[in-house]
């Protein structure tokens, strides 16, 4: 039988790892870009144990050209678009490029399916921060008010309607997962889950005395990236292209966060390690976020598997072995 083949944008980010290996697993063929910038090496440290089953081009989201020809060449059964600038915080620093990468970029790759393989499913890598403080604590369904306050939060909301009207306008099978926040062990450091247990590991291992935050009352609804990359799979093996809320239902503060990893280090009480610097509050906050993924859990029959404690294990055990 002929390999289903997909194709990964943002193959060498968190979420593109994951999803490789599972689709590897599923005995896909695998192909994905990388845009070529400053370090290479840097770019592939989270796929390199698997790099040899990958099929990788260098691509920029931002390149049309490249990649109407590389969607021209493979027509793959499934894209999962995942290319981002995801750091909410540096979108206010720079909402140009932000703006660029998560809107501009869908449009790429929507135009590129639409005229060179209108077959193909695509998953849009939709984000919580589509919501905003509107909602007033509620807990947030595929329904609820979207009404960002971050430039990265405006634009991924642009992409999410771009999404849904190319899927009403052009008949593809275009979907947006609307993915709370997914942590692991492969977390970027500037996030604040990795930041948190990376600063704490310092601390514990005599290399630093403190670390520095932003907000600390923050809610989050935290789940692990691996469970959160088995749901777009499924996301692409339903019949009708649909959005889904991906989420735990669970939501803890940064605080708490700070607390249990602090308290799981043997450290004792956070409070005396932490330092607010103003350099990490952002101009605006989505202050709570919690999900309800009634949707996924009826239709897809997803639900998260690994709780927030478990991910925070995997993330100090995986970090503590990798920088010390
Ligand atoms: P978020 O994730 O903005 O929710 O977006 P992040 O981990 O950056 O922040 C979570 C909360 O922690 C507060 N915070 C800090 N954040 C960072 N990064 N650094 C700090 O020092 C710090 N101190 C406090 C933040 O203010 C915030 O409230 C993530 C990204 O992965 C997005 O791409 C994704 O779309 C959403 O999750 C769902």
């Amino acid at each position: 039988m002929k390999k289903k083949t997909a194709f990964i944008s943002g193959i060498g980010g968190q979420d593109g790892s994951y999803l490789a290996e599972l689709l590897l697993k599923k005995n896909y063929r695998v192909f994905g870009i990388l845009p070529r910038r400053s370090n290479p090496e840097f770019q592939t440290f989270r796929i390199d144990h698997i790099i040899n089953k990958l099929d990788i081009e260098y691509g920029d989201i931002l390149d049309k050209i490249t990649l109407d020809h590389i969607i021209k060449k493979i027509k793959p059964n499934e894209i999962y678009h995942l290319a981002a600038q995801s750091h909410v915080g540096i979108s206010f620093k720079s909402p140009f490029i932000t703006t660029q990468i998560d809107y501009i970029g869908v449009i790429n790759i929507l135009d590129a399916v639409r005229f060179n393989s209108p077959r193909s499913k695509f998953y849009n890598a939709s984000t919580s921060e589509i919501y905003g403080n509107i909602n007033n604590n509620k807990i947030l369904n595929e329904d609820s008010v979207k009404d960002p306050v971050s430039p990265y939060g405006i634009s991924k909301l642009a992409a999410y309607h771009l999404t849904r009207i190319y899927r009403e306008s052009y008949n593809l099978f275009a979907c947006n997962g609307i993915l709370f926040n997914h942590e692991s062990p492969r977390r970027g450091l500037n996030f604040v889950t990795a930041k948190v247990i990376k600063g704490a590991l310092e601390i514990k291992h005599k290399k630093k005395k403190f670390l520095e935050l932003g907000n600390l009352d923050s809610m989050r609804d935290w789940g692990h990236a691996i469970d959160y990359v088995y749901a777009m799979w499924l996301i692409l093996q339903q019949k009708k292209p649909q959005d889904f809320v991906v989420a735990t239902g669970i939501s803890k503060s940064v605080r708490d966060l700070c607390k249990l990893v602090f308290f799981k280090l043997g450290l004792g009480d956070y409070k005396k390690f932490i330092k607010i610097n103003k350099r990490y509050l952002r101009p605006n906050e989505l202050y709570h976020l919690r999900g309800n993924a009634n949707k996924a859990k009826k239709i897809l029959k997803w639900k998260a598997t690994i709780s927030f404690e478990e991910m925070i294990d995997d993330m100090i055990e995986k970090l503590e072995n990798r920088f010390f």
